[in-house]
């Protein structure tokens, strides 16, 4: 997979990409990512990407040129399955659109600051428009390092067998269980008999049972009716 990033603090994103498994995902050929900077396409020689918006308001609005400028020059090269846009006002991203992101071969995702993007852009190439939550960012990088990783770590062959996604909280619509690892015994405090059984059948239904009663605790909404 490739995902194509534009944004004017392309710096933000570099941190988030260069460890641990996003690292792994890249090293192994599995995933590339390209960061670009916005201001390669301003409009005039001060760098500039915004404007005031018409009909007045306070704060910036990306300009058309330099996000169309962006967009043209990468598919040029190669088509692109989605344009996303990292806006609050988008479709809520979940483990399920992590799922059907993670199919994809070439992604476009645009970061937005200010005021947002100016709205042609949307209309015209905009394919997807992704919130991460019901708060405001000061811009989309952070959601495009969320969304990258949440999609990057399920690609065939970056988890290995150990870190597996299938066990994942979310993946069936249910919370993982609670874990624990040695000592048996901390300050008293011990490890449920069944996980040092060996009884792979017991250790199973009392997984499966955990993860219910969490899931009804923490997340009954996940359970439906
Ligand atoms: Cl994708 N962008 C911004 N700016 N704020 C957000 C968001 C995105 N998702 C939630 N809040």
């Amino acid at each position: 997979m490739r995902i194509d990033i534009i944004s004017i603090l392309p710096e933000l994103l570099e941190s988030p990409f260069s460890h641990s498994m996003m690292k792994r995902a890249q090293t192994k050929g599995l995933l590339e990512i390209h960061l670009h900077q916005l201001r390669q396409w301003a409009v005039n020689e001060y760098g500039q990407v915004d404007d005031y918006q018409f009909g007045g308001g306070a704060g910036l609005v990306m300009m058309c040129e330099p996000l169309v400028k962006g967009i043209e020059q990468l598919s040029h090269d190669r088509t692109y399955d989605e344009v996303i846009y990292f806006t609050p006002d988008g479709k809520t991203f979940d483990q399920g659109l992590a799922n059907r992101l993670s199919m994809k071969q070439n992604l476009i995702m645009i970061c937005g600051h200010y005021k947002g993007i100016d709205q042609r852009v949307r209309d015209k190439f905009v394919t997807m428009e992704i919130s991460i939550g019901d708060y405001v960012l000061s811009g989309g990088e952070l959601a495009a390092a969320v969304v990258t990783d949440a999609i990057g770590r399920l690609l065939p062959g970056v988890l290995n067998d150990e870190t597996s996604a299938l066990f994942d909280s979310f993946q069936d619509d249910m919370l993982a269980p609670p874990v624990y690892t040695r000592p048996e015994d901390f300050r008293g405090w011990k490890v449920p008999e069944v996980l040092l059984s060996g009884n792979h059948r017991l250790i199973d239904e009392w997984r499966q049972e955990q993860a219910m009663k969490r899931t009804q605790e923490k997340r009954p909404d996940l359970l439906g009716d």
